[in-house]
């Protein structure tokens, strides 16, 4: 990457991964994390948060239609962020040996965004699919809740921090970014196995293609 394409902190990464950890979770479930991964982080935020084609989607909530509580967008092909997003995608492939889709994004603007816990659609699709989430701008609760009940594990992503979800997470796990009274602005990089040929998209209009809506919640979380 060049200086010149950021304003201040020219983005780098390691290409070897060194330090990442492994936390299994049970059931066949791992999440596996580097903190500060993508040094140079606040100039992608910049970057992101001022260039990609953010999108407000909308559900339906009790036979009203409200805003989803944060932004989406198709991570952009062009610009100064797009060679950067193509590096670190390549090196999380070599590493998981798995391909990934072009990496979507979603912008938790303050603590009134969120998502609540739910699986992604690619766990339907695919055998343990991976999920790699880069973290730019400020740490945000990340929650990991048990389908088969007890106590949720909690990351704080954040400052360049890489968290991957695999195994039989999507399966086993719902996982949430709950709201918050305050937090800070995040964007979350979102790097999913490449989908089966001939998926076809889901039928359901107005709702995020990545997510599932949730089957099965765990008691006592927060309704978002
Ligand atoms: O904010 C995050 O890192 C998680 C987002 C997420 O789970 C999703 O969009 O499916
Ligand atoms: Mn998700």
């Amino acid at each position: 990457m060049q200086a010149s394409l950021f304003d201040t902190g020219c983005p780098d990464f390691d290409p070897e991964m060194q330090g990442i950890e492994r936390i299994e979770l049970g059931d066949g479930a791992w999440v596996d994390y580097l903190p500060h991964w993508l040094a140079g982080h606040d100039a992608v935020y910049r970057q992101l948060a001022g260039s990609a084609d953010w999108k407000q989607g909308r559900r339906l909530m009790y036979y009203r239609t409200v805003d989803v509580p944060r932004l989406t967008a198709a991570a952009p092909t062009t610009g100064h962020c797009a060679a950067l997003l193509l590096a670190l995608s390549a090196t999380l492939s070599r590493h998981y040996a798995v391909v990934f889709q072009d990496p979507t994004l979603a912008w938790y603007r303050d603590g009134r965004d969120g998502v609540a816990p739910h699986g992604d659609r690619i766990g339907r699709l695919c055998d343990d699919p991976v999920i790699a989430i880069v973290s730019v701008g400020a740490p945000r609760r990340f929650l990991l809740h048990p389908l088969a009940g007890g106590r949720s594990r909690m990351f704080s992503p954040g400052w360049g921090d890489l968290l991957v979800m695999g195994g039989s997470c999507q399966r086993s796990f719902l996982h949430s970014v709950p709201k918050r009274g305050h937090a800070d602005p995040r964007i979350s990089i979102q790097f999913r196995t490449m989908e089966p040929a001939g998926t076809k998209p889901p039928a359901r209009r107005g709702q995020s293609h990545n997510l599932l809506p949730v089957e099965r919640a765990p008691r006592g979380l927060p309704a978002l």
